[in-house]
């Protein structure tokens, strides 16, 4: 079980020395520490949350030595294979763990520890003791050392040498690319008896390429570097790396281990999900698992990439790269609907075709269609979203008019061309799927039309920044005023699509406590029949276009939307969280938070095992991060950055640490102050009232 207890005062004090002459483990803290206990029917969901990875690889946390029944031990980024009906799936990558150790070992206790990215394992159990030790190099691509100690008997049939072995374990060959594994294995007598306490040293190197195949060299070469600096010294610059990424990136709720775990550990496996350099496919599971094959949805964009942008700028512009190198296929999807621009596709993996299955099975073994493939076109605006916001952090104009340009103008070249205008001059987007995908082939989804008027707004802003044709740019304003948008004055309520209000006025609360399946319980005709909603759909809007809603829209669509939602979908609570404190209902919002900070660890969806929710594990940061500390950045042109905490009861201080236009910037968010720490000056605006900071910071408030 993974367990989040506190620890004894005899485990925060231990100096726990490491196997194979590595040091000391850092002092056990729990607020950075993982801790998962032995073995139980959980195990596949352990692998998920004990996964480490580097952007190109991702290690599972498997057993060292135990080959048995493994679900993809190691994820290969970009790798991919031909699979029936996922179109292209990760190609399964052999692990480097597979040691020389006999099977049947127990689990024991296994300590992830989030400042370092060490992964500790000790056993001591029915005469066995064991203890290992493993991480994958944060700098070096495919780069991972494992040691292990071990009473006697427990090597398979080997014996100490002085001399490591050295494999060429796999050269694969994938779609496009290749793979190459290269171990080599230092089998050593620790405590200088013989037939006494083994260790094993073993350094791993993968050379992976999504477009070539890697050569032997690169392994080779990778693995006599790391020889020569040997596994300590690999391990100190691993904790410099690891120890610069969370001064840039960490966050802390006063007051509260469990939800600063819960959202350090989601920026380690972000981090892990994200190469920093060319370009970074981030999967619905990352590196974390092979569940829904590898592919990149619009989790990508909308939920990751938005805490990547704020602290870790060069993966966010990495993911970006991965979609501005795929604009051609998307243009050709357009162009083969007889449509302008580019339309991204819903699921997209190593080409950037859309690799959506069409059919899926039921828990019943029912054949269904799959549709979101065909319908669910908000991805595309989704793209341009992300291009905005990452510039609006990091990139800046100099970014959206030059390599960004296309992803904002295409894609508004494609909502112009994908219009349809009635009679009396209003534009519709007819038979879309929004983000709640219960609800298919519906009209003016109010979701997706919101984001495409967003959408083709800014192309027109840009495209006037950088001598586009002015009368492309008039027609994209005026396709985007008129584009229907459903919102009812009288309510101040946005209906979600045309016609959702006179559908059942089921409720989700009427058919159990959400997290529901609801298409399971009700069956997916009667669902599409009702107003139950599967995840955030008008509120997607409001989280991510706040400045484009209705003023004062926020309390009417939550009060209405919010108990029509089932949370079939793990993105939702968070998305709901942030909203709630945005709404000032932050006691609300901590209930759906920590419901969203156990959708992995405790597996609520049943899903984990496959691979962590990485769009989750976006939508808590920005739960924190734009919701109850209201930090908004929206535009490379903003002069300040806007802040509006409100805090829960049980939380006394939020701390959270960005970079913004370059500046390194710590906030300490109080309910009736913020602290300011900055290393340039930085004008922010808490509640509405502007203060200019200068280094090295102070109160605001
Ligand atoms: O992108 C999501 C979608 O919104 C809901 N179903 C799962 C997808 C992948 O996470």
């Amino acid at each position: 079980m993974v367990r989040a207890d506190s620890p004894t005062r005899a485990e925060t004090l231990e100096v726990v020395p490491l196997p194979g002459l590595l040091g000391t483990a850092l002092p056990f803290d729990p607020a950075w520490c993982l801790v998962a206990d032995s073995d139980d029917d959980r195990s596949r969901v352990a692998e998920s949350l004990l996964c480490l990875a580097n952007g190109t690889i991702g290690s599972r946390g498997v057993l060292e030595g135990d080959a048995v029944d493994q679900v993809a031990p190691v994820m290969a980024a970009g790798i991919y294979e031909s699979a029936p009906v996922v179109g292209e799936h990760p190609m399964p990558v052999p692990s480097w763990l597979d040691l020389p150790l006999s099977p049947a070992i127990p689990t024991g206790r296994r300590v992830l520890d989030l400042r370092d990215g060490l992964l500790t394992r000790e056993v001591d159990e029915g005469g066995v003791v064991l203890r290992s030790c493993r991480f994958v190099c944060l700098d070096q691509p495919g780069a991972g050392v494992v040691t292990v100690e071990v009473t006697p008997g427990v090597l398979a049939g080997i014996s100490p040498v002085d001399q490591p072995a050295f494999d060429l374990v796999a050269r694969l060959s994938a779609l496009g690319g290749g793979v190459t594994l290269a171990t080599s294995t230092a089998v050593r007598s620790a405590d200088g008896t013989p037939g006494g306490t083994a260790c094993i040293e073993r350094f791993a190197a993968y050379a992976v390429s999504a477009t070539t195949a890697p050569t032997d060299e690169e392994v080779t070469g990778a693995i006599a570097q790391m020889r020569h600096v040997g596994a300590p010294g690999l391990l100190a610059r691993q904790r410099t790396l690891w120890m610069r990424r969370w001064d840039d990136a960490d966050i802390e709720i006063v007051g509260d281990i469990d939800a600063t775990r819960a959202l350090r550990l989601s920026l380690f496996h972000l981090t892990g999900a994200a190469l920093r350099r060319g370009e970074s496919a981030i999967s619905a599971r990352g590196l974390t698992g092979p569940a829904y094959a590898g592919h990149v949805f619009w989790d990508c964009e909308i939920f990751v990439l938005p805490v990547l942008a704020a602290t870790d700028g060069a993966s966010a512009r990495a993911a970006l790269a991965y979609r501005i190198h795929r604009l051609d296929p998307a243009r050709t999807r357009a162009a083969s609907e007889g449509r302008s621009g580019a339309r991204f596709p819903w699921e997209s993996a190593r080409t950037g075709d859309d690799v959506t299955p069409t059919t899926g099975t039921t828990q019943d073994g029912e054949t269904v269609p799959i549709r979101t493939g065909a319908l669910e076109e908000h991805v595309t605006a989704g793209v341009a979203w992300a291009a905005w916001r990452y510039a609006s952090w990091h990139g800046g104009w100099p970014f959206l008019e030059g390599p960004g340009r296309p992803l904002v103008i295409e894609t508004a070249r494609y909502w112009a061309s994908r219009i349809r205008i009635d009679d009396q001059g209003r534009s519709h987007i007819d038979h879309v799927t929004g983000p709640d995908e219960y609800h298919e082939d519906v009209d003016d989804d109010t979701f997706t039309n919101l984001m495409a008027r967003w959408n083709l707004r800014q192309a027109a802003v840009l495209s006037e920044r950088t001598g586009g044709d002015p009368e492309e740019a008039d027609c994209w304003r005026s396709g985007a005023d008129s584009l229907v948008d459903n919102y009812s004055p009288a309510t101040g309520r946005y209906e979600q699509f045309a016609g959702y209000d006179q559908l059942e006025p089921l409720l989700a609360t009427d058919i159990g406590t959400p997290p529901l399946a609801a298409d399971l319980i009700i069956g997916r005709e009667r669902l599409g029949r009702s107003q139950i909603i599967k995840q955030a759909d008008v509120l997607m809007a409001h989280l991510l276009i706040p400045d484009d809603m209705a003023p004062g829209s926020l309390a009417p669509n939550l009060d209405h939307y919010l108990p029509r939602t089932a949370h079939g979908s793990s993105l939702s609570p968070a998305v709901h969280a942030a909203l709630l404190a945005r709404a000032g209902r932050p006691d609300e919002a901590l209930d759906l938070f920590a419901l969203a900070a156990a959708i992995d660890i405790d597996d609520l969806t049943g899903t984990t095992a496959g691979g962590l929710h990485l769009a989750n594990l976006g939508g808590l940061w920005q739960a924190v991060v734009h919701g109850f500390i209201g930090l908004s950045v929206t535009s490379p042109d903003d002069r300040a950055l806007i802040l509006a905490p409100v805090l829960p009861e049980s939380w006394k201080e939020i701390r959270v640490r960005v970079r913004w236009r370059g500046r390194r910037i710590r906030l300490a968010c109080r309910a009736d102050r913020v602290h300011v720490s900055c290393d340039r000056p930085v004008t922010v605006e808490v509640h509405g009232m502007p203060a200019q900071i200068e280094p090295p910071g102070r109160w605001v408030g």
